[in-house]
């Protein structure tokens, strides 16, 4: 009875001083309701699928005829589905890219899908995502692009009030609430303007009025966030790489790359990768990137889609530090994603998924030096581990350098720790310091600076511990809301290798694995040796590499090299060719080289005489055929001068499988100079090598 009577006193003193305690004052700037939501939002995918798509471009220059436009299988639910499956919780859908085709059926311009074949003009690839995102749970956005290369009033008045004003009203009217209105930033330029085939140039800082523009979209969509380098909502991070500063700040002050205006496409754009602290604005940092390397699909970009682990380490870049990932998904001519970019997106989730499904801190006992008011219930740390991302511990005004005890109940691993701020106070805190107690001592296992909606420190090793502090530092008393402690699987993806042209080797694998290597052609096991820093590889041979993890290997990745090829010189006729040349030989197989028109061979300065036993061909890696070789003659020579030819044949089958050629000389010979003759190509009347060179 005692107990309990106590217990009521303590939680009657702890509400009235709580109750006494007002909550922390809002420090600097703070979020819109609106801007809340999108930081929630985390994960979105933009989505290119127009002219450029059928004309295989980045950019449409706005001459395309709409007859043009006619996917075979559009189908909004697949793509929208693979966002899904990647964990993303929304799109954004490119309904005008700067070539002015439209996608829906608008009554502002001639240039729209109505006039296409598809569907025989019924089609509205709009409404068939908004369906879809509706079917899925998914928010949907628009991207309609303010420069019109179609548009014959582009430049003038009316193109802002007549045509782009209106296609924004028809967009915000008839496709349901839109989570986001992004403004794209490339402005003015050439393009076919009605015919006029001309370079039109607008003043970026008044051309669009984008406050008026803007109170459309208040008005029509008050929940839209809307997107730009100068936000007002949500700013560009200042690349296309999806990453932001290891630094971000959530807020921002635009300032002007020329003139006194800071508008759309004139902002000093590098500023925003970090942000600023105590910015003007609360504006933070949308980190786009293409899934694949352009934003549109070329079907000579198949086999370049970003892995799952490449997307995994891009969230920890971007949602980690507090900004927000929009990964770039293009459907294909048929007008779906395809299989390998679906494969990559579900990978990832599930990846995702494992890795945050457990909050390993749940169950853990918080301590923290000092609690606001006293108020354990609406102020203290037990609010870091309950669900509600806007509940918190608190410090007293004077209390800035707090300090947080965290014990778990048994030792436990793991290598991502997880610190959310309430953003709705504002972002107060300036860094963090995590320790933990290993062996008998507290050591320091990550830092990190701006913290905000989100920031996830992703460790090089994994940790195995029990008792964790987290030291704080902040300018005014702090409002943390979440704490997080979790484990990412293995990720167990095959090593890189690589060799500079000096002959040295580097391997790569994800961020905790340890990968071993053999040069002797046995498979590695956790007893070869292990890789820790470029070594010397000039004779060549095979790499065989394997990345392990918790006891678990990734499939061997098995790299052969040559002869290292240091020193090398193309003597390519004519001299001109000479610089590009020498991507035959710069022991990178994603370069190559293309010879003049009529150019038949290939002649190589090895520097020094070698032993040749085989030589190699690795044609170009990028889909097209154009100077692939199908027929060859090889020879050598001393003094480069006197040729002796010692293999002849032809690469079968090298059109449709396009790897490595090994040819083995029947007798091995000692030369300094070698010679790839080419007698036929499997298109074309060029060659093309991505590397040539010889095995000893
Ligand atoms: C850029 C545009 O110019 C690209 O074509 C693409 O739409 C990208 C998302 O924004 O600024």
């Amino acid at each position: 009875m005692k107990k309990v009577i106590t217990f009521a006193l303590s939680l009657l003193a702890a509400v009235s001083s709580g109750l006494a305690q007002p909550a922390p004052k809002p420090y600097g700037m703070l979020p819109s309701a609106r801007q809340v939501r999108w930081q929630e939002t985390e994960m979105y995918c933009i989505i290119h699928f127009s002219m450029a798509t059928f004309e295989d471009k980045e950019w449409g220059y706005g001459d395309e005829p709409v007859s043009l436009f006619n996917p075979a299988h559009f189908n909004a639910m697949q793509i929208v589905g693979a966002a899904k499956a990647g964990g993303f919780k929304g799109i954004v859908v490119v309904a005008k890219h700067h070539d002015g085709f439209c996608l829906w059926p608008t009554k502002t311009t001639g240039h729209n899908i109505s006039n296409s074949p598809w569907k025989h003009g019924k089609g509205d690839v709009l409404k068939e995502y908004q369906l879809a995102c509706q079917k899925l749970g998914m928010k949907m956005g628009v991207y309609c692009s303010p420069w019109d290369r179609n548009n014959a009033l582009y430049g003038k008045p009316e193109y802002v009030t007549e045509v782009y004003r209106k296609q924004l009203k028809e967009l915000y009217a008839n496709y349901g609430t839109l989570f986001m209105s992004w403004h794209d930033g490339a402005n003015g330029g050439d393009g076919y303007y009605g015919g006029a085939r001309e370079v039109r140039k607008i003043d970026k800082g008044t051309y669009y009025g984008w406050p008026q523009t803007w109170a459309i979209t208040r008005a029509m969509q008050p929940g839209a966030s809307i997107f730009g380098d100068v936000g007002p909502d949500v700013r560009w991070v200042g690349n296309e790489e999806g990453h932001a500063g290891e630094t971000c700040w959530e807020t921002f002050t635009p300032h002007a790359e020329t003139g006194n205006v800071p508008s759309n496409g004139n902002v000093k754009y590098w500023e925003s990768t970090n942000g600023m602290r105590d910015g003007k604005f609360w504006m933070p940092a949308e980190c786009d990137v293409p899934l694949r390397p352009g934003w549109f699909y070329h079907q000579m970009q198949d086999g370049q889609t970003k892995s799952p682990s490449a997307l995994l380490d891009l969230y920890y870049k971007s949602v980690g530090r507090g900004a927000c990932l929009d990964l770039g998904l293009s459907p294909n001519k048929a007008g779906v994603l395809s299989d390998e970019d679906v494969k990559a997106l579900a990978t990832f989730g599930r990846l995702l998924n494992e890795t945050f499904k457990v909050n390993l801190a749940k169950g853990a006992q918080l301590t923290a030096n000092n609690i606001r008011g006293k108020n354990k219930l609406k102020y203290g740390p037990a609010n870091l581990l309950d669900d509600n991302r806007y509940s918190y511990w608190a410090t007293d005004d004077q209390a800035t350098n707090p300090v947080l005890t965290m014990t778990l109940p048994r030792p436990t691993t793991f290598n991502v720790i997880r610190l959310r701020e309430n953003i709705k106070l504002g972002q107060r805190i300036d860094s963090v310091a995590v320790e933990a107690y290993l062996n008998g001592n507290w050591k320091e296992i990550a830092k990190a600076t701006s913290i905000g909606a989100n920031r996830l420190i992703r460790l090089n090793e994994n940790v195995k511990a029990s008792r964790l502090r987290f030291k704080i530092s902040a300018p005014v008393c702090i409002a943390l809301s979440d704490v997080g402690l979790f484990k990412e699987p293995p990720i167990l993806t095959m090593p890189e290798v690589n060799r500079s042209k000096e002959g040295m080797v580097s391997l790569a694998a994800g961020p905790r694995a340890v990968i071993h290597y053999t040069t002797d052609g046995t498979e590695p096991t956790m007893q070869s040796p292990i890789y820790s820093k470029p070594f010397s590889f000039k004779t060549g041979g095979a790499i065989k590499a394997k990345s392990f993890e918790e006891g678990q290997g990734s499939e061997l990745k098995t790299t052969v090299f040559g002869v290292s090829k240091t020193g090398w010189k193309v003597l390519q006729m004519p001299e001109a060719e000479q610089k590009a040349a020498e991507k035959a030989i710069d022991d990178n197989g994603s370069t190559f080289f293309v010879s003049a028109e009529g150019s038949k061979e290939c002649v190589v300065d090895m520097n020094e005489s070698h032993q040749i036993r085989a030589f190699t061909y690795l044609p170009r890696q990028d889909k097209q055929s154009v100077g692939i070789v199908s027929k060859y003659r090889f020879l050598v020579s001393d003094n480069g001068t006197d040729w002796k030819q010692v293999a002849e044949g032809e690469f079968s089958n090298i059109k449709s499988n396009p790897v490595l050629q090994t040819v083995a000389l029947k007798v091995p010979v000692n030369a300094r100079y070698f010679k790839l003759a080419v007698d036929g190509v499997v298109e074309g009347n060029v060659f093309s090598i991505a590397e040539v060179g010889i095995e000893q």
